[in-house]
């Protein structure tokens, strides 16, 4: 028994966002059928292929435990086809762009017409407002959501995040809104529409930079290397660098063997609680009773010569050392770990969260599995489908058309 098993997703979406979001609800129990253009499917499909003739890991990585139907929706019979999905299915998801689906013909108003308890969840990049046509892509998102103006060091150009909080970010914040759209329905009868656009997931993401920008009308960000350096912060949150982004000091510092490895660092936070702890970790134990240092207050104008010096000591210990060491006090440390550490990390792996999947034309490949584990859910991950491979079982197992009737759809085109 899977948390969502039994309910039917209709699945429209392309690329990443929209394939997250039905990635996840899949993992959780979820019949995903992916809908997809007869001889092109998803783009990603093509996209940065790694083995010549497979589906890319774009696609393989983004689109596990689901069903995968050819589908013309601009052919007639395909939209027929199309139409009969909607009566059966629980939830519809696309990631189009703006405007595309209703020139297929299927506004929300005609999918409600044809099935009243659709839940429909749409990927947009932006909201109503003065950019609701646009085309978006990630780093657009990210840039127009607040990520991109408050990520980078202050001295250097705007920065976009190596994780995808736009595509994935957004993905996540729909797969939400479909779940609690299935809650209401049970008591309600009535499915609805449910919007995402990519700017409001991103700021949302960003909610504590919204929070600096208020807290900048009265006095200067006392936590940012710019109130220790006495740079001016300007009328907006600025780019803070490393700097952690809540009440507690922390920075990346370097470890034992940064001149080779770009990867050799630690993030390391100096969290008040066990700013003692701190001081005897590194060999400052004097730091403890000296005025300058021993409150958070004090120390605030000192916090670039403070890192400097905890860096003079995670350089002696690698990021590992570092780990156990501040660890076993309570000082809160993060190891910079690359995808290739974490791809090979045991934990991950007996967690499922790295998992190695089968695939008939590329072999094996790793993936990121269910991030989410319930204990009466469990997750077993899937290889993506190949495109079209369930189109026949589609057609006659779920929506009853008999083999004569599944020849002339073929005939015609639509699948
Ligand atoms: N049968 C027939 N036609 C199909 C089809 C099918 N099964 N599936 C898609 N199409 C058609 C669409 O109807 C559309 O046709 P029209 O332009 O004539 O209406 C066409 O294919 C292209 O769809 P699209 O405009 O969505 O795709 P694109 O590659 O041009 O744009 C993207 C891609 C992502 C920029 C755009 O879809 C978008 O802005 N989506 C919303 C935001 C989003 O999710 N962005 C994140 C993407 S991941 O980085």
């Amino acid at each position: 028994m899977k948390a969502l098993e039994g309910v039917k997703i209709l699945d429209f979406t392309h690329v990443q966002s929209g394939p997250t979001c039905t990635q996840l609800l899949a993992w959780l129990g979820a019949d995903v059928i992916k809908v997809e253009r007869p001889g092109v499917g998803d783009a990603t499909r093509k996209q940065l292929v790694d083995v010549d003739g497979a589906d890319s890991l774009y696609f393989t990585m983004l689109n596990h435990n689901k069903r995968s139907l050819t589908l013309n929706s601009k052919n007639e019979t395909g939209k027929a086809v199309l139409e009969r999905l909607i009566k059966e299915c629980d939830v519809m998801v696309e990631n189009f762009a703006p405007g595309a689906l209703q020139r297929m013909g299927f506004s929300w108003e005609r999918i409600q017409a044809l099935n009243p308890r659709m839940i429909m969840g749409s990927v947009k990049g932006f909201g109503p407002g003065p950019y609701q046509d646009c085309k978006v892509y990630e780093n657009v998102a990210q840039c127009a959501g607040g990520s991109a103006s408050t990520t980078g060091f202050p001295d250097g150009p705007p920065l976009v995040t190596g994780a995808q909080i736009a595509d994935s970010g957004t993905g996540l914040h729909l797969a939400l809104g479909l779940v609690a759209a299935l809650y209401q329905r049970e008591k309600s009868g009535r499915g609805q529409k449910i919007l995402a656009p990519m700017q409001d997931c991103v700021l949302n993401l960003c909610r504590v930079k919204l929070r600096d920008q208020q807290r900048l009308q009265h006095g200067p960000l006392t936590e940012y290397s710019q109130f220790a350096d006495g740079m001016d912060f300007g009328d907006a949150t600025p780019r803070a660098g490393n700097d952690s982004g809540g009440g507690q000091p922390g920075r990346i510092l370097k470890c034992k063997g940064w001149e080779t490895d770009a990867n050799a660092y630690t993030y390391f936070i100096t969290q008040a609680a066990v700013w003692e702890n701190v001081c005897d970790v590194i060999g400052k134990p004097e730091w403890k009773e000296d005025s300058e240092y021993a409150t958070p207050k004090a120390r605030l104008t000192r916090l670039n010569a403070i890192f400097e010096t905890i860096e003079q000591w995670t350089m002696t210990k690698t990021k590992f050392e570092v780990m156990d060491i501040c660890n076993a006090v309570n000082i809160p440390v993060g190891p910079i770990l690359s995808m290739k550490e974490l791809a090979e990390e045991p934990a991950l792996r007996d967690t499922g969260t790295i998992v190695e999947v089968d695939h008939p034309e590329r072999g094996k490949y790793l993936t990121v599995g269910c991030p989410i584990k319930m204990s009466d859910s469990p997750v077993e991950v899937d290889r993506s489908p190949l495109l079209g491979e369930h189109t026949d079982e589609i057609l006659t197992a779920i929506l009853g058309y008999s083999d004569e009737e599944v020849a002339a759809i073929k005939q015609s085109g639509a699948v």
